[in-house]
């Protein structure tokens, strides 16, 4: 049995509060009286699998980690399962006033870097980087058709964008906005042989370029499905195709994507879009696209190779499913992918196995679909366990089913057959849901979580806007138990459920971080040792402030500018014990940011209000946190 400390390598924060005087003695008071963070050793055993209970007693630790994505809050949540504990948020596409993402310069870096010149210029003096998004689909990356714990992406429908999260820190250090697509909504990473390519779909419609020189000529719009490289976070690839673009996966062999694609008809209103009875799954050749790319076969727009893949493309197959499927997951057979109805009550499932055929021609596209189970109203998104079985939301009767898929294509071929095993109700309207470990191969059929867009009555009224409902169930038996419900803000979009073992963040940061490496470029240049220099550096109008701190002080007691200047911090952490993170807040400036144990954090302001304005600490570090300040001085013109 491993216990958190079992994997530290060094001092922890307990040990360190826990022990007198000595090593924690900076300031000699406060941990002895009562002001300590946490009290005796507790045990931290990792919650032992005998019973497929959800309750994890205080002190215990969770099985799973469950990675959240929040709609249109825009930032990374990271759940304990479980106990559905909400332990950490990751700001990604919004600002956050605890950590400063947003305005420190090493997140505004990672939020322009990947922008595209048109959006800098559109930005330019709005003074501000993107701060909405609506991030939908967060997929961790894969070697050998399983998780690696390397990295998170996640999408942003808002502003069609994808960033990446290094999972050893739990920060995203990557964001790109990708040319030509518009509005990012299905992302899904390669599992084999490894991540690979991150695969994106651009849902809506629109002309490329899109300058303004087509405006109502829906016929002349393009969907555009991508591959990004989630090493370097460069567009590999792109493909135009027919219809929106909705959700996708991958295979498990390294050779196919697919996607759900809606408004066959190509229309702009709802009732231009839901005309047909028929849209698509298209399946993505990936070797033959490759190809083409190799030997020239696309047109370059924007800097990337887009390959036609329109129907009747070599590099894409439309296999005809009911009008307007949603969801696309593939199993961890390895060889099926269903296809949700959303407006039909089926799921279409296809073998991966048959499409080597499809793309030689030696079978309709149909020929593809093996199963095609009628589940119930709504099906939108279908998990899987380790017995071959299936879990699909029903959206509009509120429901999850069970389902065999060995029954179910028994059934297709004309047995009388029964695939159904099971439904519970859940509260309500359930969009995604996900099984722990469910879309990789080594699925273990223990949790279901379903994420419910409406809670309604269950939970006392806070308001017209209420929170969504999320619940988790218990998957292990014949039939489905509802263990948990809790209530979340907006919105419990998607999610993933990954054990434990398979991420390792670090407890500190590492100096050299990548993150931030400008801070230390920059204090080279200025012939600072960042750790332990403390000195301000004037530079015409400009001011470099390098600071340190070690709780509960900051190195200076003061710093002094003019009114006017371009004021930059240098705060470096020189804590080096875990969970002993300390911020830097200007009062009366809006400027906040975090600085973790052993990074440095840096943020630009501009000092146009004179005065004696303090900065303080606002990460409750240690006793003397409320004295853990300084004072800024600003001299007036
Ligand atoms: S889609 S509720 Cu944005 Cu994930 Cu199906
Ligand atoms: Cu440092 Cu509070």
């Amino acid at each position: 049995m491993t216990t958190i400390d079992d994997k530290d390598e060094g001092l922890s924060r307990r040990d360190l509060l826990t022990r007198s005087a000595g090593v924690a003695g900076l300031a000699g008071v406060g941990v002895a009286g009562g002001l300590a963070l946490t009290g005796a050793a507790i045990p931290r055993e990792a919650k032992a699998a005998e019973n497929n209970s959800a309750h994890v007693g205080p002190g215990q630790l969770d099985e799973y980690y469950g990675f959240w994505s929040s709609g249109q809050a825009g930032e990374v949540r990271i759940l304990g399962i479980p106990s559905m504990r909400e332990m950490m948020r990751i700001p990604v596409f919004n600002r956050c006033s605890a950590t400063g993402w947003g305005q420190t310069n090493e997140s505004k870096k990672i939020m322009t870097d990947g922008m595209l010149p048109e959006t800098k210029e559109y930005l330019k003096d709005k003074g501000e980087v993107w701060m909405n998004g609506d991030a939908h689909h967060p997929h961790m990356s894969f070697t050998d058709g399983t998780y690696d714990g390397r990295y998170l992406f996640i999408n942003d429908k808002a502003n069609t964008r994808v960033a990446r999260i290094r999972c050893d820190v739990m920060k995203c250090d990557k964001m790109i906005e990708i040319p030509n697509a518009s509005d990012i909504h299905g992302l899904r990473p390669q599992k084999f042989p490894r991540t690979g390519y991150v695969f994106a779909n651009g849902e809506h419609r629109v002309p490329i370029p899109n300058d303004g020189s087509i405006l109502d000529e829906p016929e002349k719009y393009e969907a555009i499905f991508t591959a990004i490289d989630g090493d370097s976070m460069e567009i590999a690839w792109q493909v135009m195709v027919d219809g929106n673009l909705d959700n996708c996966d991958a295979d498990y062999q390294g050779l196919y994507a697919f996607s759900t694609c809606y408004n066959g008809e190509e229309g702009v209103t709802l009732s231009e879009m839901t005309a047909n009875e028929q849209d698509w799954a298209i399946v993505f050749d990936i070797k033959a696209i490759e190809a083409a790319v190799k030997k020239g076969d696309f047109k370059k727009i924007n800097g990337v190779p887009v390959v036609d893949g329109h129907k009747g493309s070599k590099y894409t197959r439309y296999i005809p499913v009911s009008n307007s499927p949603h969801g696309c997951n593939t199993a961890p057979d390895g060889k099926h992918v269903v296809i949700n109805g959303k407006l039909s009550p089926t799921v279409s499932v296809i073998d991966v196995r048959k499409l080597p055929d499809l793309f030689n021609d030696k079978i309709k596209p149909r020929d593809a679909i093996v199963a095609e189970p009628e589940l119930g109203l709504g099906p939108l998104h279908t998990a899987f366990d380790n017995k071959g079985n299936c879990y699909t939301t029903l959206f509009l009767d509120s429901q999850v089913a069970k389902w065999n898929l060995e029954k179910a294509i028994q059934a297709y071929q004309g047995k009388d057959v029964n695939p159904i095993l099971d439904k519970v109700d859940v509260q309500y309207q359930p969009g995604h849901n996900h099984t722990s470990m469910g879309e990789t191969k080594e699925a273990d059929g223990k949790w279901l979580v379903s994420l419910n867009k409406f809670s309604k009555d269950r939970y006392i009224n806070v308001g017209p806007l209420k929170p969504e409902n999320e619940q988790l169930i218990d998957i292990t038996g014949k039939k489905m138990k509802i263990v948990h419900d809790g209530p979340t803000f907006a919105e419990p979009h998607d999610c993933i459920i990954v054990r434990s073992d398979i991420v390792n963040p670090s407890k500190t940061y590492k100096r050299g971080d990548p993150l931030f490496a400008d801070a230390e470029a920059q204090a080279k240049k200025d012939g600072i040792n960042l750790m332990g220099d403390s000195k301000v550096i004037r530079d015409g109008n400009k001011v470099r402030v390098y600071m340190w701190s070690v709780a509960p002080a900051f190195s200076m007691n003061d710093f002094t500018v003019n009114k006017g200047d371009e004021v930059t911090i240098y705060a470096t952490n020189m804590d080096s014990v875990d969970d002993l993170t300390h911020g830097l807040t200007i009062a009366n400036y809006g400027v906040a940011m975090e600085i973790g144990p052993q990074a440095t954090s840096s943020v630009t302001f501009k000092a146009d209000r004179p005065g004696v304005h303090w900065f303080y600490c606002q990460w409750f570090c240690h006793a003397l946190h409320m004295e853990m300040r300084g004072r800024m001085f600003v001299k007036p013109a």
